[in-house]
């Protein structure tokens, strides 16, 4: 039998919520593929500081509260080893070298960095959101990862990574398996409540956003007032129809039931229907994923105790790549390392 795939993935405790997008676009898929692969999820507290870095004590509370998320919408800490990126050094080791490797201009070509940039005054923007794709690089192919669930919005980030990781193989002999991204068919990207021309997102204003620890009835009134159009129809377009498109993907999504059954078992009914069958299947999926996670905050140590475990078994994974990585290159191994 051949050993089972690797799956790396990982997600950035910035809020003290997961909005919708990241669950139905990430983590849902994480939870999925635990069950047949060899699995490292972590949260990514070194990317937290790219943009305007947190307050301390926030970014420590909302490293164990993202933890608390994962276990609650079943990610299982027996199967995957769930962790802290600054736990494990070799990510920012590996980084080095892959930023050697990369063009100046290409990593600004990455829209992320453009996106993201644009927000903020330009002597605002710091050069870790620069190097952020190369970190992201280092975290996925320090694991010889060969699937990356991720949303639609990290597919450029993961094409930087295989470019990176042919780079070097081609130069060095190979050394990275080059991983695939893993993206779900219909919540590849979920989008704003309020725009849906852009992807649901943190940084965007509350209304449009869905985070699984609002109070059912914030979700509720945030569905209802969701951006639609001026026609009665419900169908599945994104392109003419992104707001009642996306609230289509957003049901399928979360309920499981095909879009195309969906559309059928709206036929003659209006958009207020469709929103209240949305706000039923969100606060459905929100309500009892918010109880877990309160449970789960309330044993601190408990959850330190999951990311230190997550974090030792990770560590000899990316020691091993650092090691043959930093052969490679010529540098001369020191006399007190095994590999
Ligand atoms: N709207 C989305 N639809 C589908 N997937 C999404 N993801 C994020 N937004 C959507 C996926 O969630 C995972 C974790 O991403 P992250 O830690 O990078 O979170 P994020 O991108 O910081 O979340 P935001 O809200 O999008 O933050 P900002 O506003 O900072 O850009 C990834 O797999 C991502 O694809």
């Amino acid at each position: 039998m051949s050993a089972p795939q690797r799956v790396l993935s990982g997600i950035q405790p910035t809020s003290a919520s997961f909005h919708l997008g990241n669950y139905l676009g990430a983590v849902k898929q994480w939870v999925a593929l635990q069950d047949e692969h060899e699995v490292f999820y972590f949260l990514a507290d070194l990317h937290s500081l790219t943009l305007e870095p947190p307050e301390p004590a926030a970014l420590t509370q909302r490293s164990r509260q993202a933890a608390a998320q994962l276990i609650a919408a079943g990610v299982d800490p027996e199967r995957s080893a769930i962790f802290l990126q600054s736990h494990v050094a070799g990510h920012t080791q590996l980084t080095w070298v892959l930023e050697c490797l990369t063009g100046y201009g290409e990593a600004g070509r990455m829209t992320q960095f453009k996106d993201k940039a644009a927000r903020g005054a330009l002597d605002r923007v710091s050069v870790g959101l620069f190097t952020y794709p190369i970190l992201q690089a280092a975290d996925i192919l320090i694991y010889q990862a060969h699937l990356v669930p991720v949303g639609d919005d990290q597919r450029q980030h993961i094409e930087l990574t295989r470019n990176l990781a042919q780079r070097f193989n081609g130069r060095y002999g190979e050394t990275f398996v080059v991983p695939e991204a893993f993206t779900p068919p219909s919540a590849a990207r979920i989008l704003d409540l309020q725009d849906p021309t852009s992807k649901m997102s943190k940084s965007l204003p509350d209304a449009g956003t869905l985070n699984l620890l609002d109070p059912a009835s914030a979700l509720v009134k945030k569905i209802k007032r969701a951006t639609t159009d001026s026609e009665t129809e419900i169908r599945y377009d994104p392109k003419t129809k992104p707001g009642v498109s996306n609230l289509l993907a957003i049901l399928s999504a979360v309920t499981g039931d095909p879009i195309d059954g969906l559309v059928a078992g709206f036929a003659g009914q209006g958009y207020g229907a469709l929103k209240t069958a949305v706000a039923d299947a969100v606060a459905a999926f929100a309500e009892p994923f918010a109880k877990r996670v309160t449970e789960l905050m309330a044993d601190p140590a408990e959850l330190d105790r999951i990311l230190a475990a997550g974090a030792d078994r990770a560590r000899p994974v990316a020691e091993r790549t650092v090691a043959d990585v930093y052969t490679k290159v010529g540098f001369v191994p020191p006399l007190s390392r095994s590999v």
